[in-house]
């Protein structure tokens, strides 16, 4: 955002993807749109999931007005998710296989609502899918990329994600349409937000929620892990994007719709004066600060069936 536009279940182990099955009734081997699922019949060969979802609804209500209990929450979901908040589709075979990663600090109650509103959304899109909290540790001033970047090497950890998808932790679509996966390009997905008068506020803009591929994100060598305090570094993404041939795509503006949730500036995430300045050097600085230079040490791994909760000391900078 630029600062003139306003101001264990499971365990740890890295599952092999599943083998296409021999099906007993012919003798063929299927060809590899079928998998075994392995939380249903072991006999069962699912289909692959439909390019659209069935059971999506289009436009949502949302509202922000009510408290979230997680307990209730976790009761509802016992049968569905699995711990660390993760879900993949019983009766067929999900293509998108996406770990959402959302940077955080001291912002519980928005959290509550965005489980609340995008559990339910993500089960009905089909997706296979992760929900990852980086919780910036201490009190230093914030670093919502390089969170980002632990997120991506996080999430690697578990499972073989080959889709990310960065969220805010305030940001809840309008529409379940928006679906939460990757595409042959980079995605902005929050493109109309209240608090623009749903609207995109300036065309390079990619903050909010957005999604890379995995090969997307290595093209790109992931975010800037310098970027210290509010601002600029989704501008920073851009330029990655662009700088590395790639553009971006974005749902139109009727499925972009999002509400943010009412907040004010947090402390340690001023809007940090040297920030602007550093977008005119991302071509310079992209092959040395991202992914191939991220230093972090995980201090506190939490699950349950809701979310996985990485507690991390991002070294950062007291002011
Ligand atoms: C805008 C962008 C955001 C990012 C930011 C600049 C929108 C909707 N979003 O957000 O993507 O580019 O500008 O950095 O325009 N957070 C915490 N605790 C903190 C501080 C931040 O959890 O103490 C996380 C949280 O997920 C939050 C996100 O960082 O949603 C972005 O921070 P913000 O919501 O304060 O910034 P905002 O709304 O201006
Ligand atoms: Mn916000």
């Amino acid at each position: 955002m630029h600062v003139h536009v306003h101001r264990v279940i499971h365990d740890c182990s890295l599952e092999e993807p599943i083998e296409p099955l021999r099906n007993g009734n012919n003798g063929f081997w299927r060809n590899n749109s079928t998998h075994l699922n392995e939380t249903t019949d072991q006999t069962a060969v699912l289909p692959v999931c439909p390019e659209t979802p069935p059971d999506l609804k289009g436009p949502l209500r949302i509202e922000f007005n009510f408290k979230v209990n997680l307990d209730d929450m976790r009761k509802q979901f016992s049968g569905t998710l699995r711990e660390g908040g993760r879900y993949k589709p019983t009766d067929c075979v999900s293509k998108h296989k996406v770990a959402i990663i959302i940077p955080f600090r001291n912002r519980h109650e928005h959290f509550g609502y965005w489980l609340y509103y995008l559990h339910p959304i993500l089960i009905r899109q089909q997706i296979d899918y992760g929900v990852f909290v980086i919780n910036q540790d201490g009190e230093g001033i914030f670093n919502r990329a390089k969170l980002l970047n632990v997120g991506y090497m996080e999430a690697l950890k578990v499972y073989d994600y080959d889709c990310f998808v960065f969220s805010d932790v305030d940001l809840v679509p309008l529409n379940d349409r928006n679906i939460y996966r990757c595409f042959d390009q980079p995605r902005h997905l929050a493109v109309a937000m209240d608090k623009f008068n749903f609207r995109l506020p300036y065309t390079s803009y990619y903050g909010g929620v957005s999604s890379l591929s995995r090969s997307q994100y290595i093209k790109i060598n992931g975010f800037s892990n310098t970027f210290w305090g509010w601002g600029g570094e989704d501008d920073d993404v851009y330029n990655r994007i662009v700088f590395r041939g790639l553009s971006i795509s974005r749902p139109d503006m009727e499925t972009g719709k999002y509400r943010m949730i009412r907040h004010n500036r947090d402390a340690h995430n001023e809007p940090n004066p040297k920030n602007p300045d550093k977008l005119h050097h991302t071509r310079n600085t992209m092959d040395r600060d991202g992914m191939n230079t991220l230093k972090y040490t995980v201090k506190k791994i939490e699950k349950n069936i809701l979310y996985t909760f990485i507690t991390v000391d991002i070294e950062a900078p007291l002011k």
